[in-house]
């Protein structure tokens, strides 16, 4: 039994040198492996004519990322040489008291590094009086130095061989057009630089010495007259660039009121067909005249229950400056509040046209759990007219929450109140807003509708600061703050769905616009 125990353990003895001879082995190929494998990944790195834009010392290596965002591990033991801020060339982080120019000067190509007989580090052929020690007698394909300058990394090999990679700065390119740019104030201005070596550039935007964006192109409106000087700034992990220019902003008088209307849709309502007016040969297009026509005359539009909308335009773009920036004007007065949903936009694709995102002003209710966001109601138009002056059951409606109900007829507004250019049903979209309608007689003589807080229109009356908007209150479809820089076209809906007795429907009305940077 001894014998065979003995036995045994000698076979184990021996299975564990043999496994530490095949690890060392298999290390030894793992090792050469990942040589290759780094001297492959850079010819590759060559042949798609890739750039490095960032480079960092990370677990042991230098990981550097390339243009197309893949990333190439060198392992730490070689030397990283570069130029320092202040023109010497620095090894591993300490500088060899060499400066970079040689006696020609900058020369634009990538050094040439070598280790010297005497084992120090030769630059260009001078000896920088720094051992090189540590990367003496590698194997051939060992990298021994990483070196940055002009715009090049260069990659040297043991055996002397280099591999050089473009690690530059983005490089700019503006426009320039002859006695600067120009444009009038309160409109858009637009800058689209050219940027060379731009993968995964990030970039500023400095106006007169203030940070004012992080983008590629610089889209930017002037709320004042005067000349403004502009930095733009490019950077990546290997430099930064940047370009300086001036823009002469024009004074302009502009018209403080609504310009034109891109579109009028009423839900039915009783003022619907009145406030303007409508019959049946009118068109989308004819009444969306009519509603421009008032609005820029100084007359009303009534916007009928939930959802009913009219979007409008300026003849210049509402800045966004600090604090509130327009009101857009209704009819409310204490106790009677018609809240309409105030959505903004800008004209970013430059067309003119009310067809790019919009945002929603997040008044005091946005985020209220009555609040219904994505609310869709649809109304029907009726067969016949009832012959119930105060008819209950008069234009059905279904909405995306699974009720039904009726909009009542009301004996003070005899036309129909389904809009007469519009087909069988009308939808509309948006975000429900439980209406603070109550009957304050307790008999269904005097309703009240209290205002809400703040950030809606023929809410408070035209004069009272709780009916002014700030831009910056805007979310988009997800909920999510933007700062809008302006605004060129507002879509105001109404955002209620009741009715208060003999006052009929809640109905939001428009009759006019003020932008608060203006007088
Ligand atoms: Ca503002
Ligand atoms: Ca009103
Ligand atoms: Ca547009
Ligand atoms: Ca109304």
């Amino acid at each position: 039994m001894k014998k065979i125990l003995l036995a045994l353990s000698l076979v184990l003895l021996l299975s564990g040198c043999y496994k530490d001879d095949i690890n060392d082995l298999k290390n030894d190929v793992n090792d050469l492996k990942n040589r290759m494998a780094q001297y492959e990944n850079l010819l590759d790195v060559l042949n798609k004519r890739l750039y490095v834009v960032s480079y960092e010392t990370k677990e042991g290596s230098y990981v550097i990322t390339m243009s197309d965002g893949s990333k190439l591990t060198v392992r730490n033991t070689s030397s990283f040489i570069k130029i320092g801020d202040n023109g010497n060339w620095w090894i591993d982080g300490v500088d060899t008291g060499k400066s970079a120019k040689g006696e020609s000067g900058d020369k634009g190509e990538a050094p040439k590094i070598a280790i010297g007989s005497n084992g120090n580090w030769f630059i260009d052929n001078v000896d920088t009086g720094v051992s090189a020690s540590g990367q003496k007698g590698k194997d051939a394909a060992e990298i021994i130095s990483v070196s940055l300058a002009n715009g090049i990394m260069t990659f040297t090999f043991a055996d002397g061989r280099t591999i050089s990679i473009l690690a530059s700065a983005p490089e700019i390119t503006l426009p320039n057009p002859a006695g600067g740019f120009a444009i009038d104030k309160m409109q858009w201005f637009k800058v689209e630089p050219q940027v060379a070596n731009a993968s995964g550039a990030t970039y500023k935007w400095i106006v007169n010495g203030q940070e004012t964006a992080v983008t590629a192109s610089f889209f930017y409106v002037f709320a004042n007259a005067g000349t403004y000087n502009i930095e733009f700034k490019a950077k990546n992990g290997v430099g930064e660039s940047s370009k300086t220019f001036s823009v002469t902003v024009a004074e302009k008088t502009y018209l403080n009121r609504i310009a034109r209307v891109f579109d009028f849709f009423p839900a039915p309502g009783q003022f619907v067909n009145a406030l303007p007016a409508a019959t049946a040969t009118d068109t989308d297009e004819t009444m969306r005249v009519k509603a421009e026509t008032a609005l820029t005359t100084g007359s009303m539009v009534s916007l009928g229950g939930f959802g009913g909308y009219v979007q409008f335009g300026f003849d210049h773009t509402i800045v966004n400056k600090d604090g509130n920036d327009f009101v857009v004007l209704g009819n409310a007065f204490t106790d009677w509040s018609e809240p309409g949903i105030v959505m903004v936009s800008y004209d970013a694709n430059g067309n003119g046209k009310a067809d790019d995102e919009w945002f929603e002003i997040a008044g005091s209710e946005h985020n209220k759990p009555t609040t219904i966001k994505n609310y869709e109601i649809t109304y029907y138009k009726p067969e016949t007219e009832p012959t119930n002056p105060n008819e209950p059951k008069y234009i059905r409606w279904t909405d995306n929450q699974g009720q039904t109900g009726y909009l009542s007829k009301n004996q003070f507004h005899k036309q129909t109140f389904y809009p007469l250019w519009k087909g069988n049903t009308v939808t509309f979209k948006g975000t429900f807003l439980k209406s603070n309608i109550y009957d304050k007689s307790g008999t269904g003589t005097n309703w009240a509708n209290p205002a809400y807080d703040w950030g809606y229109t023929d809410n408070w009356a035209n004069t009272d600061v709780r009916g002014q908007i700030d831009i910056s209150w805007a979310v988009n479809a997800k909920g999510e703050s933007v700062k809008l820089k302006g605004i060129d076209f507002i879509k105001v809906y109404n955002s209620n769905r009741a009715e208060g007795g003999w006052l009929g429907e809640v109905s939001t009305e428009v009759s006019g616009f003020k932008d608060l940077n203006l007088p």
